[in-house]
């Protein structure tokens, strides 16, 4: 009940310090914000190859021209990509089950289009599916957003649909007409379709060869992946003869997983090694990207998560969210929390990486806990508890885990006053 916000609020201000600012702090004060999810985008098709080919050019490309973190991780379960919403919105973890867009989606939150709302920007969610998928014309409504253009706001035809609906191309090209007549400065969400399971295109939308292994769904997603990529640099065209190019940041992030561990043999093909849990949690990776007009570009190495995408965009763009509840931490700021949870309580840390009960060498994919029986060693095979690396992270990663999950099941930010 609302006498734990107190205890929450302590374990936030000491170990998330939501006061802790980057140089970068306000450089993109007043500035429009995009920001695109790209649908079940993973980080291993990034500046790789399928036939000699590059997946994603567009992307690869922007890697120069942005910043971009390589060891950025989703952090959803089974909400998919409502869950990854929530983590941006809200800089709170998804629940352990179900989806908290349905589940809790008449609580009380601080999300970033209510906080961006106050700071005097129009916010807008631009998606071609129809607004009650995964409740989000209520959640959305809760969360501040002033207007939510849904399948409605679309012309969807034969032609230009495919799979789950209309495709990312036609998407961007329809959306730039409202996006254009909006208010400035505004807050803008684009959430793409094309690159969802099954991943099924069309011949003549297809610019890449499909991979040969025995899993039809790895074998098509090279396409829609290609595909989307293509429609993003068509995007990013638009929103550079619109005008609208040098007055916003641009910020792009995969979703969630695309290819289920259900793949793993096809996948171990495609990589050219044995998948293994290390592996798996490896793959959890998604891109993040932020364009910033005039700034150069930054590969970023440390580790990240989608908790973490809330406060590093409200302090680009010159936000005070001191006095805000949540688990991420601004990703340009030092001194950060040394961990990244996945939902599943498996981890990342700077030196390893924890998963099905065991801790893993974060470098080499080592297995250092608990260690393999050797029957040709005269060690005796008695390691202890103490001998865990990864326990004193995964007490910190489930506390945490856990404070999150009382704010939602017990809607705690009814008793939480953010205007301190
Ligand atoms: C549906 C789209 C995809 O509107 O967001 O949903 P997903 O299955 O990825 O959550
Ligand atoms: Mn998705």
């Amino acid at each position: 009940d609302g006498n734990d916000m107190p205890e929450i609020q302590t374990y936030v201000e000491e170990n998330i310090n939501p006061d802790m600012k980057s140089e970068l702090f306000g450089v993109a004060k007043g500035k429009n914000l995009i920001f695109v999810s790209m649908e079940s985008l993973q980080t291993f098709v990034i500046n790789n190859t399928l036939n000699g080919e590059e997946v994603t050019p567009f992307l690869n490309d922007l890697i120069g021209d942005s910043y971009y973190f390589e060891n950025f991780y989703h952090q959803t379960a089974q909400g998919k990509t409502s869950d990854s919403e929530f983590l941006v919105e809200n800089s709170l973890y998804p629940l352990p089950r179900g989806a908290v867009f349905f589940t809790h989606g008449q609580n009380e939150y601080h999300a970033m289009p209510e906080i961006l709302g106050e700071a005097g920007y129009y916010t807008s969610v631009f998606h071609a599916n129809n607004k009650s998928f995964w409740n989000r014309d209520v959640m959305y409504d809760n969360i501040g957003y002033d207007e939510f253009y849904d399948v409605d706001s679309y012309e969807v035809t034969e032609e230009n649909s495919i799979g789950w609906g209309l495709k990312d191309k036609p998407f961007f090209e329809q959306s730039m007409k409202y996006l254009q007549s909006i208010p400035q400065p505004f807050y803008s969400k684009f959430i793409t379709l094309t690159n969802h399971y099954p991943f099924d295109l069309s011949e003549e939308d297809a610019t890449i060869e499909k991979f040969d292994s025995n899993s039809k769904t790895l074998n098509q997603y090279f396409q829609t992946v290609r595909y989307m990529d293509e429609s993003l640099k068509q995007f990013f065209d638009e929103l550079k003869a619109s005008g609208l190019y040098d007055n916003s940041v641009i910020v792009l992030m995969g979703d969630h997983y695309g290819i289920s561990d259900f793949h793993n043999k096809a996948m171990g093909m495609y990589l050219d090694k044995e998948i293994t849990p290390y592996d798996e949690v490896q793959l959890q990776r998604v891109p993040f990207f932020i364009h910033i007009p005039g700034k150069e570009g930054k590969v970023i190495s440390k580790i990240a998560g989608q908790i973490d995408v809330k406060p590093t965009l409200l302090h680009l763009l010159g936000v005070d969210n001191s006095n805000d509840i949540g688990f991420g931490t601004d990703l340009f700021a030092d001194d950060r929390k040394d961990f990244i949870a996945l939902r599943d309580g498996s981890f990342v840390s700077n030196n390893y990486i924890y998963t099905e009960e065991k801790c893993y060498d974060r470098n080499t994919g080592e297995i250092l806990y608990p260690m393999e029986e050797d029957e040709t060693s005269e060690r005796e095979s008695s390691d202890t508890e103490e001998d865990n690396l990864c326990a004193p992270i995964k007490e910190k990663v489930d506390k945490e885990l856990n404070y999150s999950d009382q704010i939602i099941y017990g809607d705690l930010f009814r008793f939480y006053n953010f205007d301190k």
